[in-house]
């Protein structure tokens, strides 16, 4: 295997606590791995070349530990964070494992459930703040439905607005520089889960008291899950700068949640995907941290953890350097550079004017030939695809 691509703290590859940590178990059976401690799991993680680890509150504070308790692991995690160099950039609750989210958290009908939740979430930002993170995350685990008769979906919108505006305004008054980042999923646990893609989320931000400081944290699998383009979800968040967190993995289109490897389903999909991050097709790149959310195999044990955590930073440092390959290709610069039209650009951007509709009123367009040039698409496709493979380019 080539060392090129051996994944180094510079590329700013992160993992859960809860990813390179997931000891197996699914629905049909209980784990197959041994329980890692947050200790060894940050080892591992800079043993492999990751620049930093992220968490919720209950990866590491166990429920319901005492204050004491808690004040001694997260002493002992930040030495461990010392001892390794390893960052914690992203933080985030767990609002889903215990038995009084059942319904839900921040849109759950007991306003008890509710003020639980935002009293735990205060608590695991601190915990994020103290740690250093800059992208607090929100994913909404039990936020939805199976009985929908059981509340208005409007009613559980305006919670959910609710929460987020209370918990910017508690970020705000402790003076923590903490950005929010909304994660998308459209079922499971639920049948139904509220605000189920990023497209949604974007949206609902919009309508957010102080939207500026909320983005999005779509995640490939959740995208595909929907049957949705996640490069074209990334590129609409990207395109209002509210791409603010990743998760990637892999997923197969209408399974369930599998969070697999990085690029070990859907290749060309994450060789877009890496296209559009690192700016090789042009235009802005993704400057935050790059976090695998994905788990090994069930197959796995520990050594193939870390080939899978591995795996998940060679495949994207190697599609980078095959999306740079294909973005240089003169071949493919000449079918995309073809703009046969391009003297009409200044009359189809940058809003209405009166001088415009009348210049465009006036326009002669044959009609028939446009509509008979050929496009060049199959050629192109056909060049990503031999990129893609390796067969083509540096
Ligand atoms: C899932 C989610 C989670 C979240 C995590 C951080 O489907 O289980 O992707 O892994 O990303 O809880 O919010
Ligand atoms: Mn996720
Ligand atoms: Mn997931």
């Amino acid at each position: 295997m080539s060392a090129r691509f051996d994944p180094v703290p510079d590329d700013r590859f992160t993992f859960g606590l809860w990813t390179v940590g997931n000891p197996g178990r699914d629905p049909f059976g209980g784990p197959v791995r041994a329980t890692m401690d947050p200790d060894h799991i940050v080892r591992g993680l800079a043993k492999v070349g990751a620049y930093g680890v992220n968490l919720h509150d209950d990866d590491l504070i166990p429920f319901g530990a005492s204050a004491r308790e808690r004040d001694r692991l997260v002493a002992a995690f930040q030495q461990t964070l010392r001892d390794t160099g390893m960052v914690v950039p992203m933080a985030t609750t767990n609002l889903f494992s215990q038995p009084i989210f059942k319904d839900g958290a921040f849109t759950a009908n007991d306003p008890q459930v509710r003020a639980f939740a935002l009293q735990k979430t205060m608590r695991a930002i601190d915990l994020g703040a103290e740690l250093g993170a800059a992208t607090y995350v929100f994913w909404g685990g039990r936020e939805g439905t199976e009985a929908d008769a059981c509340r208005d979906p409007r009613t559980a919108w305006n919670r959910m607005r609710d929460a987020i505006d209370f918990l910017c305004g508690y970020v705000k008054d402790q003076g923590y520089g903490l950005r929010f980042a909304l994660e998308a999923k459209p079922n499971e646990p639920r049948g139904d889960n509220y605000l189920p893609t990023t497209g949604h989320m974007l949206h609902f931000i919009s309508t957010l008291e102080h939207h500026e400081m909320v983005g999005v944290n779509p995640e490939v699998a959740h995208e595909v899950m929907s049957g949705l383009s996640f490069p074209h979800a990334v590129a609409q968040a990207m395109a209002c700068d509210k791409l603010f967190h990743i998760d990637l993995n892999g997923q197969k289109i209408g399974r369930y949640d599998q969070d697999l490897r990085f690029g070990s389903e859907d290749q060309k999909g994450a060789f877009l995907l890496i296209r559009l991050l690192e700016g090789t097709l042009g235009g802005k790149r993704y400057d935050g941290p790059r976090h695998f959310d994905a788990h090994a195999y069930r197959t796995e044990d520990e050594a193939g953890v870390w080939a899978f955590a591995r795996g998940c930073m060679r495949t994207y440092k190697i599609l980078h350097a095959r999306a740079e390959a294909f973005d240089r290709d003169p071949e493919v610069r000449a079918l995309l550079a073809e703009q046969p039209d391009a003297a009409l650009d200044p009359l189809l951007a940058a809003g209405y004017s009166r001088g415009k509709a009348d210049a465009l009123g006036k326009l002669t367009i044959d009609v028939d030939a446009v509509a008979r040039r050929g496009l060049g698409y199959e050629r192109l496709d056909q060049l990503l695809l031999e990129h893609l493979l390796g067969v083509r380019g540096g």
